[in-house]
């Protein structure tokens, strides 16, 4: 069986390792988010790509979800010495070593989606890993003026995410170059020969937002005739983790699990699996032409996220025999 799975950060990645162990024997191809890429001290960093590598090759600071484990920080320390900023981006010694090689090689004039897959040959994450874009694409933040000085900030996502810690009202989010960028290699294909898509509780907006971002993702996905089953990443009308409910605001899209599904679409969406606690969003989202199931949503551990993946590959399969 051939899965596309459409993956963010720290949600995305977790969810791929129960996949993983649901389907042991598929093909799977992991579409990436590159909008929250940065350049940070001449270096390009990918936390979305890196946490999916390191997560499914057993490099992840598992309780952080981002990272490098058994991390130290004598680099950082040294560039603050320098007065070398910004200081809130917390780069690992053993991480600076990703970002060093990818610059490297993307300075020598090789894509990203080729220096993804030359940095996975060391990690094996047991999924074809691919950008969504070898073009740069970077979400930025419209943020609402902090001490109501009437300037309205834009800033980088990581800035709000992570200086910020989403602690201001996001008025817009744009993934700056979008709308120029195309597909990577393989990414179009991909979508074309699955079996079935997979929308993972990645973060709705700024992650698998940002990927249908890019021209022509969103239509070979409806087009693709195989059933697109998504996970909501909202459960009880909050995001497990992470900021979803800040950015859905943004966007215009209550925080609840029936509304993320109305945000993808019938268009789109051919099933969606809410948590149990929301069961009684059951017969709104299938109203909408959702087929939709409550099961637990908690990925509390690799066997809880294998049954997640079992129930919306078999919700995949009511619906491919609809
Ligand atoms: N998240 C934080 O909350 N604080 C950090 O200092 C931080 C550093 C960082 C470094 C590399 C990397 O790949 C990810 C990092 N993240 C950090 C997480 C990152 O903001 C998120 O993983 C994604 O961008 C959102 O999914």
């Amino acid at each position: 069986m051939r899965i596309v799975v459409l993956a963010g950060g720290i949600g995305g990645a977790r969810f791929l390792r129960g996949l993983k162990r649901a389907a042991p024997d598929a093909d799977i191809t992991v579409i990436g988010n590159t909008g929250d890429d940065i350049h940070l001290f001449g270096l390009k960093v990918c936390p979305d790509l890196d946490t999916v590598m390191y997560t499914l090759g057993g490099g992840i600071n598992e309780e952080q979800g981002w990272g490098r484990e058994d991390e130290t920080f004598r680099v950082k320390e040294e560039l603050a010495a320098y007065g070398a900023g910004p200081e809130w981006f917390g780069l690992g010694d053993r991480d600076f070593a990703t970002h060093i090689v990818r610059t490297q090689m993307l300075d020598a004039g090789y894509p990203l989606s080729a220096v993804t897959e030359a940095l996975c040959d060391r990690w094996k994450p047991g999924v074809r890993l691919i950008p969504m874009t070898d073009d740069r694409v970077e979400t930025h933040v419209a943020v609402a003026p902090a001490d109501g000085d009437g300037e309205r900030r834009v800033v980088h996502f990581q800035e709000y995410w992570v200086r910020l810690r989403a602690a201001v009202p996001a008025e817009a989010i744009v993934p700056v170059g979008a709308e120029q960028s195309k597909p990577a290699p393989g990414v179009l294909e991909a979508i074309a020969e699955a079996d079935v898509i997979l929308f993972p509780p990645s973060n709705p907006v700024v992650s698998i937002g940002t990927i249908l971002a890019v021209p022509g993702i969103r239509e070979a996905i409806a087009d693709a005739g195989v059933p697109v089953v998504g996970l909501s990443p909202i459960v009880g009308d909050a995001p497990v983790r992470g900021m979803a409910d800040k950015v859905l605001a943004a966007v215009g899209v209550e925080s609840t699990a029936a509304a993320v599904a109305a945000h993808y679409g019938s268009g789109l969406l051919d099933g969606w699996l809410v948590d149990t606690v929301d069961a009684d969003v059951v017969g709104r989202v299938e109203e909408a032409g959702i087929r939709c199931r409550a099961v637990p949503l908690m990925m509390t551990d690799v066997d809880a996220t294998a049954r997640m993946a079992r129930e919306a590959l078999a919700l995949a399969e009511e619906v491919r025999g609809a």
